[in-house]
């Protein structure tokens, strides 16, 4: 039982895990995020305690679940999914705003595998959410807010969909409902004011899950907006129960880094902060990075390895790439013990680059990789997205740092090196006391290791070029391996908060 006055850190869940959407079965917690243009798509996590979350899988890893055209742009794909359990199944519903539109999907492990998609032709809107009522329709719920029964098994529509509520007047953006039988009331919980600094979360509660709905008198029941908290754009909520029967809300949010307009770099997050109910409304408490510990025991579960040395066959569920992952071109098999890379694309310019990485989770960081280039070139890269990425990469005999920001893209340094395999190195320094308003987040310096471990940094960039406020959209940095030329092989992949 942790001691009072114990802290846990908030998020709970860092890094580029946006939109949560959160059930619980029993002792166990279940979580998803967003994922965009990555493949596999919707990473799934585990909890015991609501504060330690073990990735357990991702619910698209396959492209009959998950098609994501070479014309799907960055940010586009998989937007906001909705996590639940009905009727002794998991259910996952998500939209692809870049192919197939609301999708729905079932697992009996969330684990995996989970089904190819009932497709939901008449559902019209992102952030679908879907709830079941005591007689068991089941109702769909998008942004806007609109809502329309469906038949879950096959995905049609069973009624006309009609308005709910559109959230606080003069409020842009109502989005991400949950709908919730809480007590008497059904409650209907929003996103609005845009998932920038505006972002906030709202209520309505009705007797029925049609409405008509009463907005809580103190909305927005949690913002961010217009303060000097650490945590910013927070929103996108969802409620669950905790194991002693308390109310807790996980949403996202960022972490701004440097002065104005602050650019956060690692994306939206997921945050938990308690909630407790008054005169039958939710208040929501103090939403902080050090979250007083809850009173139940917490459960450490495993964290993902900082090392990955690419032994066990397949990748882990951390990794993603972009768009699609053809085995031939991403594959442990080749060469034990090595993750080997086919060149499709030249560079991270490209909308088929073979690419692996993982998200940045933390503000400051160091990233080594060693790779072998004897059959091709490649190396490391800092993504955004295509027009937003630092490179490193190795070619036999050289090492060279690319930058690519919105238009201008340069080679900034390059140095001979000696032949043989080289470890290639991206250190990330968060800035520290702000004295400058023009200040930028971070640093990105790239380089490489001498035989005898010397990193040679070749070019130390301003990370505000690869924030979000700079490059648009709704993702964070994935930092990874790529191949430009024939085949790149990397032999172990470290990744190591600082
Ligand atoms: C998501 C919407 C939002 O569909 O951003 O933060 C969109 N809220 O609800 C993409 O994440």
């Amino acid at each position: 039982m942790p001691e009072t006055g114990a802290t846990v850190s908030n998020p709970v869940i860092p890094g580029f895990h946006p939109d949560p959407s959160v059930c619980r079965v029993g002792e166990d917690y279940y979580a998803a995020c967003s994922s965009f243009e990555y493949f596999p798509g919707i990473p799934l996590f585990h909890s015991r305690d609501l504060v330690h979350w073990t990735q357990i899988g991702n619910a698209l890893d396959r492209p009959s679940q998950l098609r994501l055209p070479l014309d799907a742009p960055s940010s586009g794909g998989i937007y906001a999914p909705t996590l639940r359990h009905h009727d002794g199944r998991f259910w996952l519903i998500v939209t692809n705003v870049s192919a197939d539109g609301n999708l729905l999907f079932t697992a009996t492990d969330p684990a995996g595998p989970w089904s190819d998609p009932v497709r939901l032709p008449g559902v019209h809107g992102i952030d679908p959410d879907i709830a079941w009522d005591e007689d068991g329709t089941c109702w769909c719920t998008v942004a806007g807010v609109a809502q329309v029964a469906i038949d879950p098994r096959t995905g049609e529509t069973l009624g006309p969909s009609r308005r709910l509520w559109s959230g606080t007047p003069g409020a842009k953006a109502p989005e991400a409902p949950h709908l919730y039988r809480i007590g008497d009331h059904w409650y209907l919980l929003i996103a609005e004011g845009g998932t920038e600094r505006c972002h906030g979360v709202s209520v309505a509660r009705a007797r029925t899950p049609d409405g008509p709905f009463e907005p809580c008198p103190d909305n927005p029941v949690l913002t961010h907006r217009g303060t000097d908290r650490p945590i910013q754009n927070t929103g996108h909520a969802d409620l669950v129960q905790g194991p002693d029967g308390s109310w807790w809300m996980v949403l996202l949010g960022v972490r701004p880094g440097g002065g104005s307009p602050g650019w956060h770099v690692i994306g939206r997050e997921t945050f938990l902060v308690p909630v407790d109910w008054v005169d039958g409304w939710p208040v929501v408490g103090d939403l902080s990075t050090d979250l007083p510990a809850p009173s139940w025991p917490l459960h450490p579960g495993p964290s993902v390895p900082g090392r990955d040395d690419f032994d066990l066959g397949e990748l882990a569920p951390h990794w993603v790439s972009v768009r699609r992952r053809p085995a031939e071109d991403c594959t442990t098999k080749e060469r034990a013990g090595w993750l080997t890379l086919r060149a499709r694309g030249r560079s991270l310019d490209d909308a088929d680059v073979t690419f692996a990485g993982r998200r940045q989770q933390h503000l400051s960081c160091r990233v080594r990789a060693l790779i072998d280039v004897s059959e091709g070139s490649g190396g490391l890269a800092v993504r955004l997205d295509e027009q937003h990425h630092y490179d490193v990469e190795a070619s036999s005999g050289e090492v060279r740092v690319r930058a690519r920001i919105g238009p201008l893209s340069t080679v900034v340094a390059s140095r001979p090196t000696p032949p043989g395999p080289v470890v290639l190195r991206v250190e990330v320094a968060a800035v520290q006391g702000v004295n400058d308003p023009r200040s930028g987040p971070d640093t990105v310096t790239v380089g490489f290791e001498e035989p005898d471990g010397t990193f040679v940094a070749l070019a130390s960039l301003d990370g505000r070029y690869l924030s979000t406020e700079v490059a648009g959209g709704f993702t964070g940095r994935v930092i990874g391996m790529y191949a430009a030329s024939g085949s790149a092989h990397f032999d172990w992949f470290a990744y190591e908060p600082l």
